[in-house]
């Protein structure tokens, strides 16, 4: 089974990744890993820091000539930035007069740096700030991406895309398959699935970053062809959409998550919210709608996999909020750090559905060789379909 681990702080020398359990026998694809970085990266509203990293990943362990061996592949992404910060952000010289200035002692309402503060006891909140960064998405994003890779060897694509910006909301056609989500996504740099909004919502941006202030959002995953069975109904914690709900939370800012219709289905009656079922001999079991987000009792149903998640507005704002010094307990005004209007957070919440996607077939079939694990795969959805 997949699993993972991230280290680095956002100004350190670098960001690191170890992913465990993707099979051998992958042919990696690492221009598409640096495309999936450079869309995180990108996006109409992000700040100065994405003009200095040009995100790339190395691989150091775990691959050779391409392909994977089934051992921990291990990632780096450099921060070029940790050039500016070489010595404040020195994993190993000891702390100097000089080493320990742009203290932050001022935390901002909204991230990690008060609780982060009080909970390890650093009075330098630039000790929580630079592991709490969204910095360290990239390397999600990395790990995400051959998750990805692994899936569409399986046939299962998906993607993540932007439905609403602030209170700007985009009524996007709800039966557009992964492939023209994406074929209309990559047409703007909002990744909006119609383009309609785009003028406008860039004006909202803009008018926003002028005041000092930040926007926050909704997105939305969609997965296609995942096997049903995926997950149990049998104990809590092994149902898959519980643990999809907590990896997406998992994502910086995400304050909400819903699967299929969620929220809604509340106010509706059960006749409208269930998924009728169907039967044919080409595509066996389905659903004649898909209200329940292509989840059942915490199981896949073979119906495409949809996640919603809320974002928050950024906390870093230019027009700093009342908070109190640390130092001092002076009410004050939070401290301003550099920071995006928006971010392309979309392409972090789609990484991590991949990544757990990915950890529920590998938990569930044999994963040390890929032709295996693809015939395995392949045998029980024709097991499925006969059922
Ligand atoms: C980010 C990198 C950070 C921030 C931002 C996201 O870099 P820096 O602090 O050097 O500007 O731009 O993170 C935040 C503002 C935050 O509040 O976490 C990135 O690479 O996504």
């Amino acid at each position: 089974m997949i699993n993972y681990v991230t280290a680095g702080e956002s100004h350190g020398p670098q960001l690191t990744g170890v992913l465990t359990g993707i099979p051998a026998g992958l042919q990696l694809d690492i221009d598409a890993i640096n495309t999936g970085l450079a869309a995180r990266q990108g996006g109409f509203g992000r700040g100065n820091r994405q003009q200095i990293e040009h995100d790339t990943v190395q691989i150091t362990g775990g691959v050779r000539h391409g392909v994977t061996l089934g051992s921990p592949i291990a990632l780096t992404i450099m921060n070029r930035d940790h050039a500016h910060w070489a010595a404040i952000m020195d994993p190993v010289s000891p702390a100097t007069a000089t080493n320990t200035l742009r203290q932050v002692t001022r935390p901002r309402p909204g991230h990690a740096d008060l609780v982060g503060g009080m909970k390890y006891g650093h009075r330098d909140l630039r000790n929580v700030l630079e592991r709490s960064s969204a910095r360290e998405t990239a390397m999600r994003v990395a790990i995400g991406q051959i998750c990805k890779q692994l899936l569409a060897q399986l046939d299962i694509h998906l993607v993540g895309y932007v439905q609403q910006i602030g209170p700007k909301q985009v009524t996007a056609d709800l039966t557009l398959s992964v492939d023209q989500l994406q074929a209309q996504i990559a047409q703007n740099d909002l990744r909006l699935p119609d383009a309609a909004l785009v003028p406008e919502i860039h004006e909202l941006i803009t008018a926003t970053k002028k005041a000092g202030d930040t926007l926050g959002g909704v997105i939305r995953v969609v997965a296609e062809n995942v096997p049903a069975g995926l997950g149990s109904y049998t104990n809590w914690d092994t149902k898959l959409d519980g643990q999809l709900a907590a990896a997406v939370m998992g994502v910086n800012a995400m304050k909400g998550v819903e699967i299929g219709d969620g929220f809604a289905a509340a106010s509706h009656y059960g006749s409208q919210v269930m998924d009728e079922i169907s039967w044919d001999e080409h595509a066996g079991w389905s659903r004649l709608t898909n209200h329940l987000g292509g989840f059942e009792g915490g199981m896949t149903n073979g119906m495409p996999i949809v996640v919603k998640a809320a974002m928050k507005p950024i906390p870093t704002l230019y027009k700093p909020l009342q908070s109190v010094d640390i130092a001092t307990k002076v009410s004050q005004k939070a401290s301003v750090e550099r920071s995006d209007t928006t971010v392309p957070a979309s392409i972090v919440v789609e990484s991590v559905v991949a990544i757990e996607l990915t950890r529920a077939l590998t938990a569930t079939f044999d994963g040390s060789n890929l032709a295996r694990f693809q015939q395995t795969v392949t045998a029980y959805r024709e097991e499925l379909r006969q059922y």
